[in-house]
């Protein structure tokens, strides 16, 4: 079998995929109709020929310019369901997603209509897809602390469908310690902890969302390559990252995908996954970001299965729902 047979067949576990990312800008030209907003853009083409990024932020910033046009509970549906869909076409069998509630709030979008329409594609992706899922509450980092603990106690009531908080936004000057008060009360309320770190900001901010967010998983991470003992910790630890690749090219983390630092992750027996974290701005869901990444990095057999083996292990699923993924 090719590897490229071997990736298509394989069932795929997903750790790094924010819901709002995953809205194409065919949906987004619908939505904008539907809720009559005005975008900056004036065709799909337009929007695609902007999707290209010098750095995270030139990113965020269009990435929060897309997601106005989300406004109804239904909307959140739409979105939810086409990447579930896409899910199906990847044989993505457990999925774990990122969203930002603090993007709609500041909008005047209530938290309920977000997270209802979220979680009802959920549920019938449940039944009608057979994915399974869990949700992650992520608070942006540029935004204070007191706006992020005032998020988490909108998100108190949906605790039963959301299995853990997560920090995404400009990572630079906005480190781990900025929200560590806000982590530890979410702890106390039993949610489980991740936080991007090492994408663009340097390894200390690994090292701080380990000691003071006490994150189970770092999302990317790819800056640890340039701590030798940080290395050691995450090997000791099983530290599971979230890879991104196609994102940390489009974003010029690396120059090109063969540059990557994948490849040396795994030969180090780091815990590390691929993910597509925003697949509609970066060129591919994860299907996509396994086969131009084992192209790139001359990827083997045992490597895609290492991969397979370490997003299982990663999953925020009990024993008896990784025993039935492996
Ligand atoms: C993100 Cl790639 C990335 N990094 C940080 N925050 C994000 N939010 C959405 N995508
Ligand atoms: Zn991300």
């Amino acid at each position: 079998m090719s590897i490229e047979d071997a990736i298509r067949a394989l069932p795929k576990v997903e750790l790094h995929l924010h819901i709002e990312g995953s809205l194409e800008p065919e949906l987004m030209f619908a939505l904008a109709e539907r809720n009559q907003v005005e975008l900056p853009f004036a065709s799909v083409e337009e929007v695609r020929a902007a999707y290209d990024f010098s750095d995270l932020q030139s990113f965020l910033d269009i990435y929060y310019a897309g997601a106005q046009v989300l406004l109804e509970e239904q909307d959140f549906y739409d979105m939810t369901w086409a990447y579930l869909e896409r899910c199906r076409a990847d044989k993505v069998r457990h999925t774990e997603i990122f969203f930002d509630p603090q993007t709609h709030t500041d909008r005047g979008v209530p938290f309920d209509t977000v997270i209802r329409g979220i979680t009802r594609a959920l549920d019938d992706g449940r039944e009608q897809l057979g994915i399974s899922s869990e949700l992650i509450l992520c608070f942006l980092r540029h935004l204070s602390a007191e706006a992020a603990m005032a998020t988490l106690e909108q998100a108190l009531p949906w605790k039963e469908r959301i299995i853990g908080v997560g920090l995404d936004s400009s990572e630079k000057g906005h480190p781990p310690e900025k929200f560590q008060a806000v982590f530890d009360r979410a702890r106390a309320e039993g949610f489980l902890t991740v936080a991007h770190a090492g994408e663009e900001g340097p390894p200390e901010y690994i090292e701080q969302a380990l000691d003071l967010l006490k994150v189970k998983r770092i999302d990317h991470g790819v800056r640890c390559l340039e701590d030798p003992l940080l290395v050691r910790r995450l090997q000791k630890e099983r530290m599971p990252l979230t890879v991104c690749p196609l994102s940390n090219v489009k974003l010029c983390v690396f120059d090109t995908l063969e540059e990557h630092n994948l490849k040396t992750l795994l030969d180090a027996n780091l815990c590390a996954t691929i993910n597509s974290d925003d697949p509609a701005y970066f060129g591919g869901y994860i299907g996509q970001n396994f086969l131009e990444t084992a192209e790139a990095l001359k990827l083997g057999l045992d490597d895609i299965e290492t991969l397979a083996r370490n997003a299982v292990e990663a999953s925020f699923l009990d024993d008896d729902g990784k025993q039935d993924l492996m």
